[in-house]
């Protein structure tokens, strides 16, 4: 690194001194904390990720500032990769060390060794796409990104404004393909792969029914409204435009935490009527209905994990379609990744449908991962975070059987809905707005109410606590998450309340986006899940002291 390039990093980090007491980590979605508090942060960021493009021989790299489903006055940020998926994890020590570098001095020597290293060569082009999402802070922390990655001699910013997270994803993933990969492109995208599939569907009478989308009050329904579908009827409520707070009483969080309607929703014309929510960065979707006037705002919960049923369901039908032996997996294999807070229920429909099931611990870096080791590997968080992945050599092995079938069987019809799948879910991370479009279209597929995909299983009943604790850190767990390793004593304590209940199950793990101590618990009756969610809820206390 030479004089220049030191000096242009100096100048520009003495404008974003490190706050006082703020220790980050990145986390399970990047760096998160109160807003006020992140411009040293982004700035930092911005540099990583200039150096990351470098590093790439060039590649477009995306940084997000979202703090997704938190309130509105945090804030965050990540970077894409240029696979258009998360950073990979070989950077993050690095973006953890300099996030917390204490001086501008400390900081540029960190950054002179890791440019070393990596034998990174300043002065060739680098390119960095920079979105944001609806909360306020973002304006002036994306100003603070440009600044970091534009101190990299060679590196340019660009500002890609509000975007949903997927969205800016996709983008970096289409424009390192040498496609077109501007919003409206995705628009595109998603308008033809949609209509591919209604084409495709079978039934003669094909209804529309209408949908009601929660946006969070966040940046998914504004995009959502600026998308006209002809071919959908989508009444889109809290958009933020009309007042409402970001993800406060709304959003895909809330509800699946909650389990009640949104701000907005529950009108007696609501009942039975199919509702979706989004997250306010919109990489989560959620489905619900009000089951009936009398129950008091309580709702039916379509989670991830019944989406990601769904799409197991249907790939699967079309996969036996044209896999003529019958000899399943010969042709392509199918394997479903989820987590520890899968709804159980969930885990054994899907084994029941004979497919593989694999864990991944929380976050969905680590779940992309494993269903990147299948054919069609479909994951989801029962957060509702998930997508379709497609490994390049079956979409090409798809495309060749296209050609070879004749037009219009059935196996040319199954191969052609797989291949329209794969263009419309969102190759790069999971997305509300292309998972709501397939679920959408498999429902119109089976001609099935959202009540009926809603019998698919019934989910055990469950419960999440949050626990306010010194130091979240203090809980190590396995590497699948069900089990904690520290404080010891604890696990025993934990199994010893288990046992006390039917089909009882609970883990802790420590937050990777918010500090605290997560706590889930499930059982046979929603009167022990709760029960049984409390009492480890009070043990993590007493291990660990509340705060
Ligand atoms: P943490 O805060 O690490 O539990 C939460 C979600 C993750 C993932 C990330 C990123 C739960 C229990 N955890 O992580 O699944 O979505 O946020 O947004 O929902
Ligand atoms: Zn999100």
């Amino acid at each position: 690194m030479d004089d220049t390039q030191i000096a242009s990093l100096l100048k520009s980090s003495d404008l974003f001194p490190l706050p006082q007491s703020l220790k980050l980590s990145y986390g399970t979605a990047g760096f998160r904390g109160d807003a006020s508090l992140l411009d040293s942060t982004v700035y930092r960021v911005g540099i990583l990720s200039a150096l990351r493009s470098l590093k790439l021989g060039s590649s477009t790299v995306g940084l997000m500032i979202t703090a997704s489903h938190n309130k509105v006055s945090d804030n965050g940020v990540k970077v894409a990769d240029p696979s258009g998926g998360m950073l990979s994890q070989e950077w993050e020590p690095f973006a953890d060390q300099i996030a917390n570098a204490s001086s501008s001095e400390e900081l540029v020597w960190l950054i002179k060794e890791f440019v070393e290293r990596e034998k990174i060569s300043i002065g060739g082009v680098g390119e960095v796409l920079l979105g944001r999402d609806t909360r306020p802070s973002g304006y002036s922390l994306l100003r603070a990104a440009e600044i970091g990655v534009s101190s990299v001699l060679g590196c340019v910013a660009v500002d890609k404004d509000l975007l949903t997270t997927p969205l800016l994803h996709w983008m970096v993933r289409a424009k390192n393909k040498g496609l077109n990969a501007s919003k409206y492109d995705y628009f595109e995208n998603l308008t033809t792969s949609l209509m591919c599939l209604i084409d495709l569907i079978p039934v003669s009478e094909f209804k529309i029914t209408k949908l009601v989308l929660d946006g969070a009050n966040g940046v998914g329904g504004q995009v959502m409204n600026e998308f006209s579908f002809c071919t959908l009827d989508v009444e889109i409520r809290n958009t933020g435009f009309q007042g409402g707070v970001l993800n406060e009483g709304v959003g895909a969080d809330f509800v699946q935490k909650e389990k009640v309607v949104p701000l907005g929703f529950g009108s007696k014309d609501d009942v039975g009527v199919r509702c979706a929510s989004f997250d306010g960065d919109a990489d989560r979707l959620v489905y619900f209905y009000v089951p009936s006037e009398s129950s008091g705002g309580k709702i039916e919960l379509l989670d991830g994990d019944k989406i990601l049923s769904l799409f197991a369901l249907f790939v699967k039908e079309q996969l036996n379609t044209f896999d003529d032996d019958g000899k399943e997996g010969e042709l392509s294999r199918l394997g479903v990744v989820q987590t520890a807070y899968a709804n159980g229920a969930s885990t054994d429909y899907l084994k029941g449908l004979g497919l593989d099931v694999v864990f991944a611990k929380t976050g969905v870096k680590h779940l992309h991962e494993k269903a990147a080791e299948f054919d069609v590997g479909i994951y989801f968080e029962a957060n509702g975070h998930g997508t379709i992945l497609f490994s390049e050599s079956f979409v090409s092995l798809l495309v060749g059987k296209q050609k070879d079938l004749s037009e219009g069987s059935d196996e040319y019809n199954a191969v052609s809905r797989l291949v329209a799948v794969s263009n419309l879910i969102n190759q790069a991370v999971g997305d509300a707005i292309s998972g709501l479009l397939l679920v959408e279209v498999i429902l119109q597929h089976m001609g099935w109410s959202v009540q009926k995909w809603n019998e698919l299983y019934k989910d055990l009943p469950s419960r999440q606590v949050k626990v306010e604790v010194p130091d979240r850190t203090a809980v190590v767990t396995t590497s699948e998450e069900t089990e904690a390793l520290k404080p010891l004593g604890i696990q025993d304590a934990i199994n010893g309340e288990i046992k006390k209940y039917k089909r009882g199950r609970a883990f802790i793990r420590p937050s990777g986006t918010e500090d605290v101590v997560r706590v889930y618990a499930e059982a046979s009756t929603q009167e022990d899940a709760d029960s049984l969610g409390d009492s480890v809820a009070q043990l993590v206390k007493s291990f660990l002291g509340s705060s």
